[in-house]
């Protein structure tokens, strides 16, 4: 959901502002964009989506009001199922208040509507990941007749030719994404001032992005919303007790409750939103339990989907077989793997011969293409084999094998240098430490610190 002024809704009736752009830059990724307002003046890109939240002349306020009243629009903006949220907002809460520009006005009136605008986004969605855009300069002079404040006049209420009070607004902004991001709802700061000339890459209005300017903004949201989307796995550690940890380094673990004693756990993008969230499978009943939403810290987490999967005795294992960007569940049974593109009870979708009894399996994606394969361990060896993509029937190629590990660890697989391939890692329950290594080939660990106790379980994944 894409949320401001008129630097997102466009000029009516003219253009589209940073949208037209976006969504060409988007278009490798598989994006729907949410809001009650629709606009596409002179974005001739095929299938633009036109859905947005932007409005002409909105403070920050004004735009809360608005989106939150059904009357308005047509329903309540906040109520809408916005995954990731992009705001750019702020440059018209200057408007209004000519001279009367202070640090006081700031701390007292625009902060506060800055912290409501985060609050309201997530009222309805607690785990969304919020990118803040800090604002882009403005170059227009003052206008008293209007009462708005110029752009020479700095956020301290002084006059400055080379001050802009949109930078008063964009430290509030990084204020709020250093102290109110958090694991569950991440605030990312996405800097448009980089790159961005005034009055280069303005509208003769020295307000609006001109054809560069929205090409800039639109990189900078997709570099952002991109290296989000591919950010690195970590690994989590799941006491015997179901009371998973997930590591902040340097703060206490974020922790929370989910399954059983004797679950096994499985974290994995269950419903394609990029977010990984967490799962379990129960070996004495064959039921998988399936949440898209990442517990509070300290809650007790629910499952939302529920179903039986597998024969007792089977090694569930989950990973995108098909790259629809779903994560479904795999079977190993003595050397033969049952793969299933969808989080239901069903016949597997492919099926295939890899590796022996015992093998202990992984879902990742070795060759980053996308599309998960499987990776063995084999305790008896130690080695680790994989194939890239699941085959059509058949055997499967082993497409590499490598030394890593004893076998008393416990194998994970993930991209922990998020540069878009999966690799192995291990906890080893002896000194309670992650191993981690970048590449799929024998060689020692890249990666490694010392983590909770060694009978807790790992898996991995990107929350
Ligand atoms: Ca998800
Ligand atoms: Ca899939
Ligand atoms: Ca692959
Ligand atoms: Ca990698």
């Amino acid at each position: 959901m894409l949320v401001g002024d008129s630097i997102t809704s466009g000029l009516s009736g003219i253009d589209t502002g940073y949208r037209c752009e976006l969504w060409s830059r988007l278009a490798p990724h598989d994006v729907d964009l949410v809001g009650f307002q629709s606009s596409s003046a002179g974005c001739g890109t095929p299938d633009f989506d036109p859905d947005h939240e932007g409005k002409g002349g909105a403070t920050t306020i004004a735009r809360i009001s608005e989106m939150e009243n059904p009357s308005v629009f047509g329903g309540n903006s906040f109520e809408l199922a916005y995954d990731v949220a992009l705001v750019h907002i702020g440059t018209n809460d200057k408007n209004g208040v000519n001279f009367g520009w202070d640090q006081t006005y700031i701390d007292e009136i625009i902060e506060p509507n800055f912290r409501l605008m985060i609050a309201k986004l997530r009222e309805n969605n607690p785990g969304v990941t919020i990118l803040v855009g800090q604002l882009i300069p403005c170059a227009h002079g003052p206008d008293e007749g209007t009462g708005y404040l110029g752009c020479n006049v700095t956020h301290d209420g002084g006059l400055d030719n080379d001050g802009n009070p949109v930078e008063g607004l964009n430290e509030v902004w990084a204020r709020i994404a250093a102290d109110s991001s958090t694991l569950e709802s991440p605030i990312v700061l996405v800097d448009h001032r980089v790159g961005f000339e005034t009055p280069f890459d303005l509208l003769p209005d020295g307000v609006h992005p001109n054809g560069s300017g929205k090409a800039k903004m639109a990189e900078n949201w997709a570099q952002a919303l991109e290296s989000y989307w591919q950010r690195a796995d970590s690994v989590l550690l799941v006491e015997p007790g179901g009371r998973w940890h997930i590591r902040q380094p340097g703060e206490d673990d974020y922790t929370f409750w989910y399954g059983n004693p004797a679950d096994q756990p499985l974290f994995g993008d269950w419903d394609g939103d990029g977010i990984d969230t967490p799962g379990m499978y129960r070996p004495g009943t064959g039921f998988v339990y399936l949440t898209n939403t990442l517990p509070g810290a300290g809650e007790v987490g629910f499952a939302e989907l529920e179903f039986y999967f597998g024969n007792p005795g089977d090694q569930v294992f989950s990973g995108d077989w098909d790259g629809d960007g779903i994560d479904t569940l795999g079977i190993a049974r003595k050397g033969r793997i049952y793969l299933r593109n969808s989080n239901d009870t069903g016949p597997a979708d492919v099926e295939f011969w890899f590796g022996n009894k015992g093998d202990r399996p992984f879902g990742g994606d070795p060759d980053g293409n996308g599309i998960d394969g499987v990776f063995l361990y084999r305790p008896s060896s130690g080695f680790t084999y994989f194939t890239n993509d699941p085959p059509v029937g058949g055997v499967a190629a082993t497409d590499g094998s490598l030394f890593f590990g004893v076998p008393s660890d416990r194998f994970v697989v993930g991209d922990w240098d998020a540069d878009g391939d999966d690799s192995v890692g291990v906890y080893r329950p002896s000194d309670a430490t992650v191993y981690l290594r970048y590449e799929n080939t024998t060689g020692t660990h890249d990666e490694a610190y010392q983590w909770g106790q060694g009978n807790w379980s790992p898996t991995a994944g990107a929350p």
